[in-house]
């Protein structure tokens, strides 16, 4: 009998196969991972306590990833995938609620036992269209887009199928574990395939990430995210290399305190070539620039009562200014005040955030954009919701808070 290969193990080789492959496409990836590794070193020499947020070998190897898909059949088939890695869909995201909006609806697939996100944190960030939702699409366009998007085919029904059986045994042999990531990992490499322009713009009108998702035949990896112990030295670092940054970090401010849930940045990705084929037929090469660099740094993760208070200075149109009215500036004082989760209670052992921020999300998909149309006016009838989106893809919709408690009573 062969060796086995267990779940983390194979949602290791899943990440690092994403990786090399993002990489080879987006070469400025690779700038940023050396010097999200330089930052992370350079401040565990620095700080004592730089590891108490995860282990720099944790940290290092850390990534999430983003991508995005267009029907509930689509999201279905993730989630079927994504199980064979041990990754499992946590929380639910309305973007199309944030301050700009972006018709999707999105979770996040990830390890939920604190063991498995120790072997392997990785995470990708799912988007669904809303092609329902009337203030986005009208009813001709909707039908247009549903008929195009029930035609293409973004898994190989085999993988996927093998995806089931491999996370219902919990792994698979050594001899078959390689062939099973790179046929996962090149589900989401960026097509060659020539992209219908008329049809691509005709959907960039509506908003460029509806473009993006059913403009073309297949989906790909947005972005590809390290995780660094020091975003504002990372955005120095960056654009030190001449890598031009956007302006802000989103996500809670730089304090003194304990640093809460995620902040993040990006840059974004050169243009990029791609075959478009025209309404008279001919093809020719041109480019699109969807695609992202993106950093994070994570802090400890907030009670329903800490979100609250986080929402309010967020509020503020200077929350740095404001923070010290919210939030206690140590440790000790935030685990008294049930404001963030610590294992047992003990304010040496902060949980840290393993989610995302509505707010930020859309912050990052709109910072990246050429241009984008705001939604019409005018009533949305769709039923998105994370029950419907949990009764079509057939799995549970864990509760980011349910997993934090338990993190934090054991
Ligand atoms: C996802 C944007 C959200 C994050 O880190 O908040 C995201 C996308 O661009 O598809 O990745
Ligand atoms: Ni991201």
């Amino acid at each position: 009998m062969s060796a086995r290969v267990e779940t983390w193990q194979l949602r290791a080789q899943f990440t690092a196969g994403l990786s090399q492959m993002y990489g080879a496409e987006v070469p400025a990836y690779h700038t940023l991972v050396d010097a999200g590794s330089e930052v992370n070193r350079a401040c565990v020499g620095a700080h004592s306590e730089a590891q108490r947020l995860g282990s720099l070998e944790r940290v290092t190897a850390e990534r999430h990833g983003a991508i995005r898909v267009g029907t509930a059949l689509e999201l279905t088939q993730v989630a079927d995938l994504f199980s064979a890695f041990g990754m499992h869909p946590v929380g639910y995201y309305d973007l199309r609620e944030a301050a700009s909006p972006v018709p999707v609806v999105s979770t996040a697939f990830r390890p939920v036992d604190p063991d498995e996100l120790a072997r392997n944190p990785f995470r990708v960030f799912t988007s669904m269209l809303t092609v329902a939702d009337a203030r986005f699409f009208d009813a001709d366009l909707r039908d247009r887009v549903s008929r195009f998007l029930a035609q293409r085919h973004l898994f190989d029904p085999a993988l996927v199928t093998r995806a089931q059986q491999i996370a219902a045994s919990g792994g698979c042999s050594t001899a078959e574990a390689g062939e099973f990531v790179a046929a996962a990992v090149s589900a989401f490499a960026l097509s060659r395939d020539p992209i219908d322009l008329a049809w691509y713009d005709e959907l960039s009108a509506v908003s460029a990430v509806a473009a993006d998702i059913a403009g073309v035949t297949t989906t790909h990896i947005n972005h590809l995210t390290p995780r660094v112990l020091d975003i504002d030295e990372l955005h120095r670092a960056m654009t030190a290399r001449g890598i031009a940054m956007i302006d802000d970090i989103q996500g809670p401010p730089r304090t003194d305190g304990p640093q809460v849930l995620l902040r993040q940045t990006s840059f974004r990705a050169l243009a990029e070539p791609r075959r478009f084929r025209s309404a008279d037929g001919t093809a020719c090469d041109g480019t699109l620039r969807v695609r992202f660099g993106e950093v994070e740094q994570r802090g400890v993760a907030l009670t329903p009562a800490g979100r609250q208070r986080f929402d309010a200075a967020m509020a503020s149109a200077d929350p740095a200014a404001v923070w010290g009215q919210h939030f206690p500036a140590t440790d000790a004082e935030m685990a008294a005040a049930g404001l963030a989760y610590y294992r047992g209670g003990d304010p040496t052992k902060p949980v840290v955030y393993e989610d995302f921020l509505p707010a930020s999300a859309a912050g990052i998909f709109r910072s990246n954009l050429d241009s984008d149309t705001p939604a019409a006016e005018g009533l949305d009838d769709s039923d998105y919701s994370q029950q419907w989106m949990a009764g079509q893809i057939g799995h549970h919709i864990h509760d980011p808070h349910d997993l934090y408690e338990k993190v934090a009573c054991s």
